[in-house]
């Protein structure tokens, strides 16, 4: 299938360096930002996300000042998130086959856009409603710091630098585990944008 090195970050933390193909995601996120716009998401706390958010899969991840939530339509529009497409979720769950996690079928594909200057603080993915599920997430474009810090917020920092093609996975005993994303810097024209891409496979119900 795909024999790209596997390297073990923490106890069920998974980088899988160069697993998936930035070319075959790029047109579909595309398409995704067409129907469903890149919008910055405001935190329960007041903030702006740095980062822009979009959706695909029959849930969408969406904040406010009402709180982190999983939404079946998109509050821009009013109508469902854009389709999963077939390459999305057969990405997901061969790499979540990879990282150890059998059957994992994503029902949530978080889209992330950082531009240079975007950041995402310290948090854990902990809106989902069975969290037996591992997650599941792929990075498109300019190189990023990712921290992982385990069970606690004040853990010890292990920084990972997540390449374009670099597919995270993780479930299990780090399923809450809490992470961030370190301040996006320029590095060159790898996409015709300065920018990096992350895909979130989740399921969320
Ligand atoms: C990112 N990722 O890589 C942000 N969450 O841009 C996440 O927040 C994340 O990579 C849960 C599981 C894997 C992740
Ligand atoms: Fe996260």
């Amino acid at each position: 299938m795909n024999s790209s090195q596997v390297l073990q970050i923490a106890h069920d933390v998974s980088l899988l360096r160069g697993f998936s193909h930035s070319e075959e995601l790029l047109p579909e996120i595309a398409r995704i930002a067409q129907q469903a716009p890149w919008r910055h998401l405001t935190t329960p706390g007041g903030g702006r996300m740095s980062v822009a958010m979009t959706n695909c899969g029959a849930w969408g991840w969406h904040s406010d000042a009402r709180g982190y939530r999983y939404v079946p339509l998109d509050p821009l529009s009013g109508q469902p998130w854009p389709a999963m497409p077939v390459v999305f979720r057969r990405l997901a769950s061969n790499a979540a086959l990879r990282g150890g996690f059998d059957d994992f079928d994503p029902d949530c594909c978080l889209v992330n856009r950082y531009a240079v200057g975007a950041s995402m603080g310290t948090h854990r993915d902990f809106d989902e409603l069975d969290m037996r599920h591992p997650i599941v997430s792929v990075s498109i474009g300019l190189p990023a710091i990712f921290v992982w810090r385990g069970a606690r917020r004040s853990g010890q920092a292990i920084p990972v630098t997540l390449l374009d093609g670099d597919v995270l996975t993780w479930g299990g005993t780090a399923r809450a585990g809490f992470h961030s994303v370190r301040t996006l810097k320029d590095g060159g024209d790898l996409l015709a944008e300065p920018v990096r891409y992350n895909l979130t496979f989740r399921r969320a119900r």
